[in-house]
């Protein structure tokens, strides 16, 4: 499923995030930068050793990766150039914040894209993995955050890689909602 905003492309399809070839990939991280299971370990061992590298020199100067925040590493032996790094919320609830540093974390992932001049970007499901942040929320939340943000910026596509079919369902349910 495809759609424009401006001349902007967003993009919904099912996959593996490690062979996107958007210049950059989106990993959801957590706030030690250093590695993990899920999406984060998959990006890690495709990648190679110079993402690791990179994290740790990120934590060495300015200390773990706050929630909602994002870094940028070399994509090592990926095919996208770029790893931007963010860490999402741990659902508890809903009552700490969750939402709106789900947003952030979309959001920021691309004010550091714009300032590497990326042009195009995968993200994979944020949070709704070890995370467990609902996943028909979250797809309302990234969605929208990531319409508002090419509305006022355009960039060449912004693309979502789902990683199972049930997952892409509830993207595309909730991008049809908003049309
Ligand atoms: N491509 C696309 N999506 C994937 C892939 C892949 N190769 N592998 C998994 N997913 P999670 P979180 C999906 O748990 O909830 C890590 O240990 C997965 O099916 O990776 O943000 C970090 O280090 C799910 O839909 O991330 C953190 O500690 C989505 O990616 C913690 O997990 C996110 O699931 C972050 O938890």
């Amino acid at each position: 499923m495809e759609i424009t905003i401006g001349t902007s492309r967003l993009v919904l399809v099912q996959g593996d995030i490690t062979r996107a070839d958007t210049e950059a990939i989106v990993n959801a991280a957590n706030a030690s930068l250093l590695g993990g299971g899920g999406v984060d370990g998959a990006i890690h061992r495709a990648g190679g050793p110079k993402i690791l590298e990179a994290c740790k020199a990120i934590v060495a100067r300015q200390g773990r990766c706050p929630t909602g925040e994002a870094v940028v590493t070399p994509g090592g032996d990926l095919k996208a150039k770029y790893v931007i790094h963010t860490v999402g919320p741990v659902w508890s609830g809903g009552n700490r914040g969750e939402r709106e540093l789900l947003a952030k974390a979309y959001r920021n992932s691309l004010v550091v894209a714009r300032q590497k001049k990326i042009r195009s970007v995968a993200y994979p499901s944020i949070s709704t993995g070890a995370y467990r942040f609902p996943i028909e929320e979250a797809a309302r939340i990234a969605l929208g955050t990531v319409r508002d943000s090419l509305e006022e910026n355009a960039m060449a596509e912004v693309r979502f890689v789902l990683f199972c079919a049930s997952d892409l369902r509830v993207y595309e349910n909730a991008l049809s909602e908003r049309n």
